[in-house]
């Protein structure tokens, strides 16, 4: 089994709006709800390949009741801990006139020491011959930014091996000293992780490199947007290119590209072939609008089409 864990859920709305005048009423036309969040997100799209998982985390109040009655909808399975404070909700305005759309991410309810307490009880539950564990976004307040490398520590200790990170700043910092088994930062993410600037897919693949020997990491993943998904294990590099798609939102491209892998890697595939199919994951989200993410017609379109440079 797989698991996902979001100490942060977010109910993700889709505002859009015709154009915005300011001190006017600017009338909604459409408010599309998702669950979200980025551990929520891979879950979802490995459930949308037909993949399992198991969704942990942190939910509140009635919009928790919200996020995990929409999750349960779609099918994925949910072992939430409640917490007392109300489920964050995120905002993506889009404004057609301009046609571009805003992310508006708050920062989530306030978490008391009993409830990271709870939590962790819950984390110790996940089994040793987990498939994945996968751990990811941001975390609400009240949270030392030293729980994901508390959390890989426990799992390592529990002997399970395969904890993939997607985080940013201290967050990935202090996760990755924990000795993750991947991570999957996103260009600017590995910029601020490095402290370089990388220029072009072999300084990427030089600087993983450098981070894997340092924290024992098995394998990097750097999502560069529609440049392409670099991948790095043992002495395995790939380079995956997809196609040129017009881009609708391209909100939780990230996290469909941790899923793609992890659903590929627990299927048993090749790292490129793992690395094709988080490309693909990544890529069919760009055609959907908000954090509706992808759908598997799309990824199964793509995947041919995602060209691999081996580096
Ligand atoms: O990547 C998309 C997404 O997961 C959205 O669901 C949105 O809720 C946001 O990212 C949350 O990210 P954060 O870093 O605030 O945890």
């Amino acid at each position: 089994m797989i698991y996902t864990i979001t100490m942060n859920p977010a109910l993700d709305r889709t505002i859009e709006v015709e154009g915005l005048v300011p001190e006017d009423a600017n009338r909604i036309l459409s408010d599309v709800r998702y669950a979200g969040g980025k551990g929520i997100d891979v879950s979802r799209v490995i459930n949308e390949l037909g993949g399992e998982t198991i969704a942990l985390g942190l939910v509140g109040g009635y919009t928790g009741f919200e996020l995990e009655g929409r999750l349960i909808n779609e099918g994925v399975l949910c072992d939430f801990t409640r917490i007392s404070g109300e489920t964050r909700t995120n905002i993506i305005l889009v404004n057609k006139a301009e046609d571009v759309q805003y992310m508006l991410n708050a920062a989530g309810p306030r978490v008391t020491p009993a409830e990271i307490g709870l939590f962790f009880e819950k984390i110790r539950s996940i089994p040793p011959d987990a498939d994945f564990v996968v751990i990811s976004g941001s975390i609400p307040r009240g949270v030392s930014t030293k729980v994901y490398a508390q959390l890989i520590t426990t799992l390592k200790a529990k002997g399970v091996e395969k904890v993939a990170l997607d985080a940013d700043g201290e967050l990935l910092r202090e996760g990755c000293k924990a000795g993750p088994f991947l991570i999957k930062p996103n260009l600017y993410e590995f910029r601020r992780l490095t402290g370089k600037a990388p220029k072009g897919p072999q300084e990427v693949m030089e600087e993983s490199r450098k981070l894997m020997a340092e924290w024992g990491i098995q394998v990097v993943l750097v999502s560069m947007g529609a440049e392409g998904l670099l991948g790095v294990k043992g002495d395995e590099a790939y380079w995956a290119i997809p196609p040129k798609l017009k881009v609708v939102s391209a909100v939780g491209a990230g996290d469909a590209t941790v899923a793609g892998f992890v659903q590929g890697f627990t299927q048993g595939l090749s790292f490129p072939e793992c690395l094709r199919l988080a490309a693909a994951a990544g890529a069919a989200v760009v055609l959907t609008p908000g954090t509706e993410l992808c759908h598997k017609r799309d990824v199964e379109e793509i995947l041919p089409q995602v060209e691999l440079k081996e580096l």
